[in-house]
């Protein structure tokens, strides 16, 4: 440990709180990977971390064999609202594979295809809103309503349920409890445990109301389907949520039990919208700087749905730029910007740095997503380009990590890809999107990435020729 780097102005019992705000964790140890290097440590009061971002030790920790995913800081401040659901469970907790086996034919391509058309409805809801904003000369708040639409969209996807979210002027109530939620257990992180009931006293007040309140919907919306299926109704839909009520273990015939099932809901409500939110927003963001770059997507857009009034679940893969876009906006800001890493046993990270059985540290995969050594030396630069099948085919395994890695990477990958490329879509044949030209981007975090302030003017798009 001692020839990891950390910041030079260490204070006694703080730690390294100079040039560094509880409200940004990511973007100051961003700042700290580039004075200190590849790996490095950062001190939170009694507690060490280590962060790794040069490409060979993060693709050393993406070694299987060696590393496993950590369930540490923020992530286990959820489990007291999440507990062992599949994101929070620990490797040994024998709810993960139940739970992974029972809902991974939900992001099969046959589950896929399935929710496409509901996918389709959910963005027409978001097209209406933002024909209507066009029409009164209202700019649009981009976050707020990718929010909406990526809410509704797991929503309806996963549990036949609606939020009403586009009926609403302010956040949903459930989106307000989760970002409190997320904001606090990243707050957590910030203070010493001994201290927590003292400092963050109301604030675990409100943390304890904001659980309830998203238990409490999670459980409404349980008994509504558990009635449903009592009068004989749905349970073939094979959507998520029947599948939590209904399948056994094909080899145990094991079931989720109701605090788990309320557990997992709770779970894809949040992993399964705020992420995908993020990532939209920031794409929209780049897409307004980058005419060029928009045109050159609308082109494809144009190109590959031809006149359809709705495309079909196979046009959406296609739109193989548009895919770029997306991929280029998740390497400078992965939403869920970092994971933790432990070793299985004994090891060498690096073949230089000993580590413990047990032994963990953090992969902040902004800054992999810019090492110079993979990107170049204009690695700060968006270019969709360094997405293309050849650039791709050139480059290191393991230097783009937005959906973690292994084991425990993202269930829902394909279902967040498959929803922003056909939103992005949509957006591009239908407006021309003109950013605020004194915007400058700022980033929020609450465990993920936002861009806070983003509007954007709409117009009707230009003809193309
Ligand atoms: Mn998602 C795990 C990023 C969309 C449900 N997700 C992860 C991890 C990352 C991640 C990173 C691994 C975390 C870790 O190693 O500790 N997820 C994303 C991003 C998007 C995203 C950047 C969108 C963009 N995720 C989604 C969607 C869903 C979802 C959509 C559900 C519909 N994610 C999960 C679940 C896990 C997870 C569940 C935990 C999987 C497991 O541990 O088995």
């Amino acid at each position: 440990l001692d020839r990891i780097p950390h910041p030079p102005h260490r204070l006694p019992l703080l730690g390294d709180l100079v040039g560094a705000s509880r409200r940004t964790p990511v973007q100051d140890s961003m700042r700290f990977a580039r004075q200190l290097g590849p790996v490095f440590r950062r001190r939170v009061f009694g507690h060490e971390f280590v962060f790794v971002w040069g490409a060979g030790l993060a693709a050393d920790m993406a070694d299987e064999s060696r590393f496993a995913k950590h369930v540490g800081l923020g992530i286990a401040n959820l489990r007291p609202v999440v507990g062992d659901a599949l994101f929070t469970a620990y490797n040994h907790e024998p709810n993960w594979q139940l739970a992974h086996d029972v809902l991974a034919p939900g992001f099969s391509r046959d589950a896929m295809a399935a929710y496409h058309p509901m996918m389709l409805d959910v963005a027409a809801r978001l097209t209406d809103h933002w024909d209507r904003a066009l029409t009164a000369g209202r700019s649009v708040d981009v976050a707020g309503d990718m929010t909406r639409l990526t809410l509704e969209t797991i929503a309806r996807t996963g549990f036949g349920h609606d939020f009403a979210s586009f009926e609403r002027s302010r956040p949903h109530p459930f989106v307000t409890a989760m970002v409190g939620t997320l904001s606090h257990a990243q707050r957590l992180n910030t203070v010493p445990a001994p201290l927590t009931p003292l400092l963050l006293r109301r604030a675990s007040r409100r943390n304890a109301a904001d659980i309830a309140y998203l238990n409490r919907t999670v459980d409404d919306l349980v008994r509504a389907r558990r009635a449903a299926h009592h009068d004989g109704e749905g349970g073939d839909g094979g959507d998520l949520l029947d599948r939590m009520l209904r399948t056994a273990h094909p080899e145990t015939g094991e079931r989720l039990s109701a605090q788990n099932v309320r557990r997992q809901v709770v779970t894809f409500l949040v992993a399964g919208h705020e992420t995908t939110s993020g990532a939209l927003s920031f794409a929209l963001h780049y897409l307004s700087r980058h005419p060029e770059v928009a045109a050159r997507a609308r082109a494809e857009v144009d190109r590959v749905w031809g006149d359809a009034a709705v495309p079909g679940y196979e046009q959406v893969a296609r739109l193989r730029y548009v895919r770029r876009v997306l991929d280029e906006s998740l390497r400078l800001w992965p939403t869920a910007p970092a994971f933790a890493r432990e070793a299985r046993q004994d090891t060498v990270l690096g073949g230089t740095h000993p580590m413990r059985r047990g032994a963990w540290a953090l992969v902040l995969t902004p800054m992999l997503h810019r090492d110079p050594e993979v990107w170049g030396p204009d690695a700060e630069r968006f270019d969709p380009d360094r997405f293309d099948a050849q650039a791709v085919r050139a480059r290191a395994p393991h230097t783009f990590k937005p959906f973690g890695t292994g084991a425990r990477a993202c269930i829902g990958r394909q279902f967040a890809l498959h929803e922003a490329t056909l939103v992005l879509g949509l957006l591009l044949r239908r407006y021309d999107l003109r950013p605020d030209p004194d915007y400058r981007l700022r980033v929020t975090e609450r465990l993920t990435l936002m861009p806070e302030g983003l509007r954007l003017h709409l117009e009707h798009r230009t003809p193309a020729h």
